[in-house]
């Protein structure tokens, strides 16, 4: 091996160990700078007599141009090996959840209430609330409830601390009584009152937790009076809304004779799916019956002239028959990976 070949085999070896682009100029400046190795062998041309200095010349050259190859080469190489460093340092996990606000959604039993109130909308009812602080009167006596009913008990109803007439409302029948009033006295000097036909959604408490009850729950009461206002009508209203709220017309729906003390007669309606995992079942959905006169008379109404359906519904219940939930405290939990499923 000459000295040119080892020349090339040494630059060679000083590319190869230069591990960066300043250290790779470094051993180039070494073999091809002014004074380096490659420029001392051109310069040493000249000393040569005229008959050698061709072939040599040729040589050198061939030397030269092989160790600018094998310094591009490895410029290339360190080039790649930085590129490869960078975007393994500046790996993206595209599959990670976006950084950004996480979207938010409407809970599971709000989207039910929606949709009760836009159903009953469609059939000219609206929406009425009231507090959920209630009086004594507006919770109990005004709907018939007589003074030792077991539902007055502290066991069954939250009292406020230290109070006996104020009271976390039971169900959402007060708000009937205050809409009854407030539309009996909007009408008092007029011969006719139009029809009064309202739903109350809202929270109700009663003193009961466990997997189907909850302290705190929901409940849509319906109301409708007017002249001649009929059981007819309350079996057609409501029909027509728990087809439309399960969306099937394959929906059995029986009246069963029951009590209530605001109610005469009354009735609990079952209802019986035709096809999926409950068919055939029947599955207690509401209750209902003929505004009972006294009920009338507390809301300000006259009990001869008039007359009204009611009815009552748990949209918690609704809501877990419509989305298959087993258990109803998974609605009050609080814990995103299971209202995150209803979005
Ligand atoms: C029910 C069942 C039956 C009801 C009665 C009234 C009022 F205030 F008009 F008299 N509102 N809701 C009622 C009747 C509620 O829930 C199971």
């Amino acid at each position: 091996m000459d000295n040119l070949d080892q020349l090339i085999n040494e630059a060679r070896a000083a590319f190869a160990a230069a591990s960066d682009g300043a250290a790779l100029e470094q051993a180039k400046a070494r073999f091809l700078g002014k004074s380096g190795l490659v420029t001392e062998q051109l310069k040493a041309l000249g000393r040569l007599a005229p008959g050698e200095k061709r072939e040599r010349g040729a040589a050198v050259n061939r030397a030269k141009a092989a160790i600018e190859a094998a310094l591009d080469a490895r410029r290339e190489r360190l080039r790649e090996a930085a590129l490869d460093a960078q975007l393994a340092a500046e790996r993206l996990d595209v599959t990670l959840p976006g950084r950004g606000p996480a979207p938010g959604g409407l809970h599971p039993v709000s989207r039910t209430l929606e949709r009760i109130e836009r159903l009953f909308h469609s059939i000219g009812f609206a929406v009425a609330d009231g507090p959920e602080i209630e009086t004594d009167w507006h919770n109990f006596t005004a709907l018939n409830v007589p003074p030792n009913h077991p539902a007055r008990s502290m066991q069954d109803t939250f009292f406020l601390e230290g109070r006996d007439d104020i009271l976390l409302r039971t169900h959402t029948s007060p708000v009937q009584i205050r809409a009854m009033l407030a539309h009996a006295e909007r009408y008092r000097a007029h011969d006719v009152m139009p029809d009064l036909r309202i739903i109350a959604p809202g929270r109700v408490y009663r003193v009961d937790s466990d997997a189907t009850h909850s302290p705190m729950f929901h409940q849509v009461e319906g109301l409708w009076v007017g002249e001649r206002v009929s059981f007819a009508d309350l079996k057609g209203v409501v029909a027509d809304f728990l087809r439309r709220f399960f969306e099937t017309e394959a929906l059995q729906i029986r009246f069963r004779p029951s009590f209530f003390p605001f109610t005469e007669p009354s009735a609990e309606i079952d209802a019986a799916f035709m096809s999926g995992a409950l068919e055939g079942r029947w599955l207690e959905v509401a209750g209902c019956g003929m505004v009972h006169p006294n009920v009338l008379r507390a809301g300000g109404m006259d009990a001869e002239r008039y007359t009204g359906f009611a009815f009552g519904f748990g949209p918690d219940r609704l809501t877990m028959l419509r989305y298959g939930v087993g258990d109803l405290r998974l609605f009050f939990e609080g814990d995103l990976r299971f209202l995150g499923q209803f979005r």
